[in-house]
């Protein structure tokens, strides 16, 4: 469910590596004072990480120890999650969902520039061809509480930065 307890919201901001989910998700906590997660690099420093995928060059996630660690800052509300995938957290932590969407071509590009390749970044590619995440939030979450967003252009980036942010204002008016 959408409602709870917290006077400060919880947000997800999921898509395909590569949508601008670390830089949407930066400027709304800059805004907000929510404080922004970045999934990879919490696990990293908090020892959520196992084995390295040699197929996909990067380290597999623990998940049941970085719901453990996650718990209790999400309990207290006020954070802005960043992750690529969005099947394993629990539906009760977030209060709104937010999928960025980039046009193939663009997205292709902003890969490559990462330094991605062969089927890492095919993988990535077909993964926002077939709109895998927009899926998996869907059927993760109430559909009232799941909104797809378009991140090709900087003036895209802005109003979602603007939307997101106006948002986060009416929530904890509505919850203080
Ligand atoms: P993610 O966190 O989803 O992997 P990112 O925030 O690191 O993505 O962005 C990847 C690159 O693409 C980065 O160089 C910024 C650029 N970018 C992201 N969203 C954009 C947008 N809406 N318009 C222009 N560039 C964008």
């Amino acid at each position: 469910m959408s409602s709870s307890n917290r006077c400060k919201p919880n947000i997800l901001v999921t898509g395909t590596p590569g949508v601008g989910k670390s830089t949407l998700c930066e400027q709304v906590a800059e805004i907000t004072g929510l404080e922004w997660i970045q999934v990879g690099a919490f696990a990293k420093e908090n020892d959520c990480l196992d084995e390295f995928d040699e197929e996909y060059k990067c380290p597999v996630l623990n998940e049941d120890k970085l719901l453990d660690e996650l718990e209790e800052k999400m309990s207290e509300g006020g954070r802005i999650v960043d992750y690529h995938g969005c099947d394993f957290f629990p539906e009760r932590w977030f209060d709104i969902v937010f999928v960025l969407r980039t046009d193939n071509t663009q997205l292709f590009d902003r890969l490559r520039q990462r330094g991605y390749s062969g089927k890492k970044l095919d993988d990535n590619i077909q993964c926002e061809i077939f709109q895998t995440i927009l899926e998996e939030a869907q059927e993760s979450y109430q559909a009232e509480i799941v909104h797809q967003l378009p991140s090709n252009t900087p003036e895209e980036m802005e109003s979602n930065v603007e939307q997101i942010t106006a948002w986060v204002e009416q929530y904890v008016k509505n919850n203080s």
